[in-house]
């Protein structure tokens, strides 16, 4: 069976983690490992260890870079470690972050997490059980959490 790593962090305002779990399982019967981290800077570390020493083929970093300019730095270092990771281990690291000031209000701003983190989801079930189905939607301006923004028309 599959293995699929989910870590989120206890700094995020909503449950990304348990919100992509619920998800994976409607689609995929997979073995999900999770583990949760207090920021976003130890995402990495928390996903190669995933990858390196769980076995999982694929890992989904979950997190919520606060609204000031520190937090935006913090994001920023974080991507670049979740990017050395993949590349460190071979493996799909699916950034799923939500910059808190993305939404309007603490209700979009929750809407906007458990979607976004939804519908990463499931592009890590196609990524590793059927990747043709993201070739189908190739350069049709997908978008996690909001709508989608669609093909170019001309
Ligand atoms: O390794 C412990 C912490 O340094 C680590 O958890 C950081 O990611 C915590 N953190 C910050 O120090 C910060 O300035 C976070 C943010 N901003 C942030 O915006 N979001 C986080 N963590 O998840
Ligand atoms: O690992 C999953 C995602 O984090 C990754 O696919 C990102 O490249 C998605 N993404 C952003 O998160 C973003 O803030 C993209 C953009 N902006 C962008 O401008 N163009 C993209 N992806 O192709």
């Amino acid at each position: 069976m599959k293995i699929i790593g989910i870590v989120d962090t206890t700094f995020a305002r909503f449950d990304m983690g348990s919100a992509a779990v619920d998800e994976i399982k409607q689609y995929v019967s997979a073995r999900i490992i999770r583990i949760t981290v207090p920021g976003i800077k130890d995402l990495p570390v928390a996903s190669k260890k995933l990858i390196e020493e769980q076995g999982c083929e694929i890992v989904m970093a979950l997190g919520m870079p606060g609204a000031a300019e520190k937090d935006k730095m913090c994001a920023h270092e974080a991507s670049t470690g979740i990017i050395q990771a993949q590349l460190m281990t071979n493996t799909h690291i699916i950034e799923v972050f939500v910059h808190e000031d993305e939404g309007k209000d603490e209700k979009e701003l929750a809407f906007l997490m458990e979607n976004r983190a939804r519908e990463h989801s499931r592009n890590v079930v196609d990524l590793l059980f059927k990747p043709e189905k993201l070739v189908k939607q190739a350069g049709t301006g997908q978008r996690q959490g909001f709508e989608d923004v669609g093909s170019l028309r001309g």
